[in-house]
């Protein structure tokens, strides 16, 4: 299996990330990705290529112009300010509130920030247009390779239209997905199997027919992203019916969201869609530090082949997966997984 990987996920190193009232060494973190990489090699799974510049245009075929524009400069302006952290997000257009984007830095965090335990730091906006191109070369690939992995870092599926946090900025799951619609594609099924509600990429297709979008996820009643995933989002308008949640309580284990997977790869199964992209987090894993399902090593190489026989064009997109010692076995399980099944 071909991976698109890029060097520059490195330049997403924030020092900072808001937990329990802290400032912590964030979860996403660079080592996330160099234990993916070196495993990849060790299993000798395939080639490693870095994908090329895609320019803007994808990008804003998903993201509002204003938000990426803000992302863009959001470092250089909060740097500006002499702040001596990195830029967080403290206030917000709450309920009864005008919703409008102030020219205060401090304003325009709040009014594109949906979780404060995202700090924006220097090389950010470097990384996540990296992570977007990963995403692009992997899906502009999809045309000559049955299944690719590209190898996002920072992830993606908690970024919506004009909204960042989760660890994500721009959607690379969504922006591979309307590339391939707009290079002809018919149909396309998103199947989101990280531990958290895919609250983006949700959010972008809700009233479209055109990409089904499945989740499965941690209860949002009792995990992040909290306010998006409950299981009567089913979209709306031209898009009812074809967004599909699947809830589940913490701690639960394999049996049971195996089940729940059996029952979104029937429902992608009757949609026929053209492709297949896989918004793959490992934070499933029992051992995750942030998370409350109970998914062994072993059960990421029982699902991988479960996707695979649905026999689409397949293409992974990495999301989230904290436990740094077992990421990169739990994350090329699936994906050789997905190659025996
Ligand atoms: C891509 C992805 O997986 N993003 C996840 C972002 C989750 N951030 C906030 C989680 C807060 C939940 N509390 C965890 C308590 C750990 N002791
Ligand atoms: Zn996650």
């Amino acid at each position: 299996m071909l991976t698109i990987y890029s060097d520059k996920h490195k330049l997403r190193n924030s020092k900072t990330e808001l937990v329990g009232g802290l400032l912590v060494e964030p979860f996403e973190r660079p080592s996330r990705m160099e234990h993916i990489t070196a495993r990849i090699k060790e299993t000798g799974l395939g080639e490693m290529i870095e994908p090329r510049d895609f320019g803007m245009d994808p990008i804003l075929a998903i993201h509002d112009a204003d938000f990426v524009s803000f992302l863009s400069t959001a470092w250089e302006e909060w740097k500006a300010t002499g702040a001596k952290g990195e830029a967080i997000a403290c206030t917000w257009p709450a309920r009864r509130m005008v919703q409008i984007c102030p020219n205060d830095i401090n304003g325009k965090l709040g009014y594109y920030c949906l979780a404060t335990e995202t700090s924006i730091s220097e090389g950010t906006w470097e990384a996540t247009l990296a992570s977007a191109n990963v995403a692009l070369e992997g899906a502009d690939r999809l045309a000559d390779e049955k299944v690719l992995f590209s190898a996002c870092r920072p992830p993606g599926h908690h970024a919506a239209i004009d909204l960042y946090g989760g660890y994500c900025f721009l959607n690379n799951a969504g922006i591979a997905a309307q590339y391939l619609l707009d290079k002809g594609t018919e149909r396309i099924a998103i199947l989101d199997v990280d531990y958290h509600h895919g609250n983006g990429t949700q959010d972008i297709f809700y009233t479209r027919d055109d990409v089904l979008f499945i989740s499965l996820h941690c209860d949002p009643m009792d995990e992040f992203p909290n306010f998006l995933g409950y299981a009567n989002e089913t979209g709306e308008g031209a898009g009812e019916g074809y967004n599909l949640n699947f809830p589940m309580k913490p701690g639960t284990k394999f049996d049971e969201w195996r089940a729940n997977l059996k029952q979104a790869l029937d429902r992608i199964s009757d949609y026929a869609p053209d492709a297949l992209i896989v918004s793959l987090g490992v934070d499933t894993f029992k051992n995750d530090p942030i998370s409350q399902f109970k998914l062994e090593s072993d059960d990421f190489t029982t699902y991988g082949a479960d996707i695979a026989k649905l026999g689409l064009p397949t293409l992974f997109v990495m999301e989230g997966g904290y436990d740094i010692g077992e990421i990169g076995l739990n994350t090329v399980n699936v994906l050789q997984g997905f190659e025996a099944g």
